[in-house]
């Protein structure tokens, strides 16, 4: 049997293009998925986490919403205004940070699309929280 060179050609086309056009798809998909976050989850809480020593680092987290968090604040010898943490949002009112060690505050599980701000004592030093 005879295959013309045009059937040829469509069965070639088809052999890659089919593939490449489920793959793009299927990597879209997955993309799409999980939502894509800076947080980790500990014991079905999620932990927003950063380090207060001249300034926040990271300053900008993004967080999962709909879920209930705990803000972790790390500090390390922290004697400059960052440790003082102003974060009214969260209910956090210029709260002196012990200068070593580990503070955490509960956050009530936020709205997609929320953003919680906070600031040093001098507000020179800002973070930004927001939920996806
Ligand atoms: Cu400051």
């Amino acid at each position: 049997m005879k295959i013309k060179k045009t059937t040829l050609k469509k069965i070639i086309f088809a052999a890659i293009i089919t593939p490449t056009i489920v793959l793009l798809g299927y990597l879209s998909f997955s993309l799409a998925q999980p939502v894509q976050s800076d947080t980790k989850i500990e014991n079905g809480i999620q932990i927003i986490e950063f380090i207060a020593k001249n300034g926040y680092t990271p300053n900008q987290i993004i967080a999962k919403a709909n879920i209930q968090n705990k803000i972790r604040v790390i500090t390390k010898n922290t004697y400059d205004c960052s440790g003082v943490l102003h974060m009214p949002l969260a209910g956090i009112n210029n709260y002196t940070l012990k200068p070593s060690g580990v503070t955490e505050f509960d956050l009530a599980p936020q709205k997609a699309g929320v953003k919680i701000t906070g600031s040093c004592s001098s507000g020179a030093n800002y973070i930004e929280i927001t939920f996806v």
